[in-house]
């Protein structure tokens, strides 16, 4: 016997009825369960976030020049290029001096709790850079175009963990671009770099690069969690961990424990070197040979 249509009508309600109910009792516990996480992340500037507007990578703040595409926002509504924003499971390990604080909990970088009381990053009034904490890495006042640099790391880590960096060399807005100058490191500069369980502060050469100017301002990413990078890369199957992202979704795929520091560096110019012209050249050999020639003239009168 085959139901009438009111029959069907009916059962559609309830079915509807049924899922309305689930929905009413299963979202606001996720909502809750979401806002309750607190986790750890970056504060650099990206155009991928919560509020739908442009962010600028350079100049930091704007006016807009190269726009923003950094992986930052951890539940952006469409994530970044390169994913989601990277994230830290709370825990006890950091960047920074021993005796700490030297790290502050959030829920997002542009929205929600924030223990520092402003959010990592402000969208709509162009702003980054607003995290606390970001005290684990001093890195030299020159950075050498093409030559070889050290960043110093320093911090707390409750076993053998990484420390991993990006640079955006080539100044567009992200960390996802390979070798830019041709003579070393692509913007993943720093792959894993073990560090001592305890207190520790290591030294960590780099090779800089610089297609504009010695002096062009860099955004810089760096990590410091008990994950491998290269093992969650896995020979490129998540691209978005070489470029300071995540994979989604998010949250399972945040790091456990660590920290991460974004930092908005303007490097020096290097110290001039001389170089003699090939005018001054000249002029200083003919002198020496206009000098020979007298001392010769000299010891011939004798
Ligand atoms: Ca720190
Ligand atoms: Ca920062
Ligand atoms: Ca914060
Ligand atoms: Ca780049």
């Amino acid at each position: 016997m085959y139901p009438n249509n009111g029959q069907k009508a009916r059962a559609w309600i309830l079915l509807l009825a049924v899922c309305c109910l689930v929905g009413l009792l299963i979202l606001p516990g996720l909502a809750y369960a979401q806002d309750e996480v607190e986790l750890e992340v970056g504060d650099a500037p990206t155009s991928w976030n919560s509020f739908g507007v442009l962010m600028t990578a350079y100049p930091a703040g704007g006016p807009l020049g190269v726009q923003a595409n950094f992986p930052v926002v951890v539940f952006p509504p469409l994530p970044s290029p390169d994913g989601y924003g990277m994230c830290h499971w709370w825990g006890p390990s950091y960047l920074g001096p021993p005796a700490g604080p030297s790290k502050s909990p959030e829920w997002d970088a542009d929205k929600g709790f924030d223990a520092d009381t402003v959010n990592n990053i402000n969208p709509v009034a162009n702003t980054p850079d607003q995290d606390g904490h970001d005290d684990g890495v001093v890195f030299p006042s020159v950075l050498p175009d093409c030559g070889i640099a050290n960043i110093t790391v320093r911090g707390v880590a409750a076993g053998d963990y990484y420390v991993n960096a990006w640079f955006d060399w080539n100044r567009d807005g992200d960390w996802n671009d390979k070798s830019v100058c041709g003579c070393g490191d692509n913007e993943w500069a720093v792959q894993d770099f073990q560090v001592p369980a305890g207190v520790f502060s290591v030294s960590i050469p780099i090779v800089p690069c610089h297609p504009g100017s010695d002096t062009d301002p860099v955004w810089v990413r760096v990590t410091l969690s008990d994950w491998e990078l290269l093992v969650l890369w896995d020979h490129g199957a998540n691209p978005e961990y070489a470029a300071g992202g995540i994979p989604s979704p998010p949250v399972e795929n945040c790091l456990d424990d660590g920290e991460t520091e974004d930092y908005y560096l303007t490097p020096e110019a290097p110290p001039e070197e001389f170089v003699p012209e090939w005018g001054s050249i000249a002029l200083l050999s003919s002198g020496l040979a206009g000098l020979v020639g007298y001392g010769s003239l000299r010891h011939r009168k004798k």
